[in-house]
This record gives C-alpha cells, structure tokens and sequence, in this order.
C-alpha cells in the first residue's frame, strides 16, 4: 500500500504469462488457465494475439546475444499466443512455480513443463521472473483499456 498524502493506492503484484504458439496448437489453453485460476489468481487480462517480430525482439531483448535467438523469436511469432494479466499477492514468483523449469524435463511433476512439456525450445508457457518485469512485460503486451479492473468474489474466501 502506497500512501500518499490525499490518496491511497492499493497495488497489487502482477504477472504477465503467455500461452506460447505451441501450448495453442496442442489444445491445453484451457488446462494452463486453469492452473492458475485454481490457485487464486485473478485475471485482468486475456487475449488471443499474432505477435510480430519486433515486439517478440523486444520481449526477449535480454537474450538477444543468444545463440538460439533467432530460433527464439521464429518460434513465438510461428502462429497465436495467448497474453494474460495475472494478479495476486505473490504472483510472479509463485507463477514460476507452478510453470516450472525453463528446461522441461528438469521441471517437477505438477508443474506445467512439468507434466505437459519435453523440450526448452518449445516449453508452452512464458512466465515474468520479477515484479518489475511483470509491469514492463504488460505494457509492452496490452494496450490501455485491455485489462478490467475488478473484484474476484472469491477474495474474501482466498486471503483472510
Ligand atoms: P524462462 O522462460 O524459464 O524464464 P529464459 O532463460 O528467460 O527462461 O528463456 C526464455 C525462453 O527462451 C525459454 O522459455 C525458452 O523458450 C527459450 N530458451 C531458453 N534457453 C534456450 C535454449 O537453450 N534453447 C532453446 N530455447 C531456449
Ligand atoms: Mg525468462
């Protein structure tokens, strides 16, 4: 809670997570979403999309000096993601949790690599590794006025 001197804001941690091209083209949006609107996390945001180049160049900018970049870039440009806004006390460091290692077969069971993946390079879902980025990565991926502000009537019954 930030305090100011006339109002009060109340920011709640967000985590942007992506459905990449493959997890699409294999049926399991609806099993990833799930994942996370079992757990507890409300959605703020949610979209279909066909990423363009550059806007993948920019996602993943800090690897760019990668071998496997442009491997990288081809494959999240190869066909729809699904974009997300996931909120909650926690979010980005518990979503990681529930998607589990980069590399899939390192992955525990019960993860989404975990359980639905085989390989880094096509490993289904994108998760933010900081707070911070979290906010950068939904800038960069939404438009404003694509995330709904509102309140899960599950709340009360998630967080005492
Ligand atoms: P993360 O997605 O678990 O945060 P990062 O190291 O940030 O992992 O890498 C971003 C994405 O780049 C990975 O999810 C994967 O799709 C791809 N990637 C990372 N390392 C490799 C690799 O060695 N070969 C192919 N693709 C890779
Ligand atoms: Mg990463």
């Amino acid at each position: 809670i930030v305090q100011g001197t006339e109002i009060e804001v109340n920011e709640v941690e967000q985590s942007y997570i992506m459905i990449k091209p493959d997890g699409v083209q294999r049926g399991l949006v609806g099993e990833i979403i799930s994942r996370f609107e079992k757990k507890g996390f409300v959605l703020k945001g949610l979209k279909l999309f066909q990423c363009p180049k550059d806007l993948a160049q920019e996602h993943y900018k800090d690897l760019k000096e990668k071998p496997f970049f442009p491997k990288l870039i081809d494959y999240i440009t190869s066909g729809p993601v699904v974009c997300m806004a996931w909120e909650g006390d926690g979010v980005v460091a518990s979503a990681r949790k529930l998607i589990g290692a980069t590399n899939p077969l390192q992955a525990e069971p019960g993860t989404i690599r975990g359980d639905l993946a085989v390989q880094t390079g096509r490993n289904v879902v994108h998760g933010s590794d900081s707070p911070d980025n979290g906010k950068r990565e939904i800038a960069l991926w939404f438009k404003e006025g694509e995330l709904c502000q509102w309140e899960s009537v599950q709340t009360p019954w998630l967080i005492e």
